[in-house]
């Protein structure tokens, strides 16, 4: 039997991929770690505490009424962040605003986190997987001095590390910080997170496409001509493809990171820039896919290469298998016109 690696013990085994780093960046993704734990704790229980369960009553910038178990979440990624006194700054989707930690040691923070504390919480009720997706830069601005909104907006190109959680049929941690990508499955007999998934690859090619069709009519014609094109049959490309849509980015993301495939939330009507933020959901998980050898842009440019004008912009999102997504960035490009 192999060697059974802990998430731990991998953060120490790798602290040679983050030369300057004397530790730092190692107890940042050590209370990522312990957050996780915490939450999937909640998570796990949601449907026997009702304190948990429903709406919290409140709505969050993006208007989307806010589940208890966001605000949980929310709170429990800070608080396990301010902790470590690594990070001086955080942007959160459940906070309006960006979160500057303006005394005591945080001050000398060197990192910035972006976080979707809890995505897809409007899953919780029917116990679909819901997840945590991160974004960690280097602040910009001077340490010892309260972080800056030019802290927050930095594109994908300069991450130092991202990831996600799922809390799915199991509860797994998946990150990278520029070497790679790395799974680690959560044993609930002893609570460590163990490596289970080493250097995740997304296959080139899948057969699954993944995109709410319910929007059709609202879609650009560059999507509507990839959607048929997915639903054409030829069987020198394994067409048909399949259809799976969970309604859950990261579990969407994370079955086309294991199995191949494509998600696209493009442009439409209601959302003329998509729905998905670009900060911390498009991306931390363009990052992972790139790492993993797939793709990720808005339709035409690459997410990573993307600069952020504002915390809670929003873009379109393809991401998945190389040769899938650049299929659909041609009838993008072939077909620009919008709905
Ligand atoms: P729609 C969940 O609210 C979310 O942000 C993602 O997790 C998910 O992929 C998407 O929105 C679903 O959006 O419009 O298809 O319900």
């Amino acid at each position: 039997m192999d060697k059974l690696t802990t998430l731990g013990e991998f953060i120490v085994e790798r602290q040679s991929d983050f030369p300057f780093a004397k530790g730092e960046l190692s107890r940042l993704l050590s209370a990522i770690r312990l957050a996780a734990k915490v939450v999937n704790r909640e998570v796990n229980k949601a449907g026997l505490v009702d304190d948990i369960l429903g709406s919290a009553g409140q709505e969050n910038i993006q208007g989307e009424t806010q589940q208890k178990l966001d605000v949980y979440a929310n709170v429990q990624m800070i608080n396990a962040l301010r902790a470590q006194h690594e990070v001086c700054g955080i942007g959160s989707e459940e906070n309006d605003d960006f979160i500057a930690f303006d005394k005591g040691e945080s001050m000398w923070g060197k990192y910035i986190v972006m976080m979707d504390p809890l995505d897809g919480s409007s899953n919780i009720d029917v116990n679909v997987s819901i997840g945590t997706i991160f974004s960690i830069y280097r602040r910009k601005t001077k340490p010892g001095t309260v972080a800056q909104l030019e802290d927050f907006l930095q594109p994908g190109l300069d991450l130092v590390a991202a990831g996600y959680i799922i809390y799915g049929s199991s509860t797994m941690l998946v990150f990278s910080t520029g070497h790679g990508v790395n799974g680690f499955t959560l044993d609930t007999s002893i609570g460590v997170f163990c490596l289970s998934h080493p250097n995740m690859r997304i296959p080139e090619d899948g057969k699954i496409y993944s995109i709410n069709e319910g929007n059709y009519k609202q879609f650009p014609e560059g999507v509507k001509r990839y959607i048929k094109y997915c639903q054409e049959e030829d069987e020198a490309t394994q067409r048909p493809y399949t259809s799976r849509y969970i309604g859950s980015l990261v579990a969407d993301v994370h079955r086309n990171m294991i199995k191949g495939g494509i998600y696209i939330y493009p442009a439409t009507g209601i959302n003329p820039n998509g729905k998905l933020r670009l900060m911390y959901e498009n991306i931390p998980l363009a990052f992972i896919v790139e790492q993993a050898g797939g793709v990720a842009s808005d339709g035409k440019n690459r997410i990573l290469e993307i600069t952020p004008e504002e915390l809670h912009q929003r873009t379109p999102l393809f991401i998945g298998s190389k040769n899938m997504v650049e299929q659909a960035e041609a009838y993008m490009a072939e077909h620009s016109e919008v709905a």
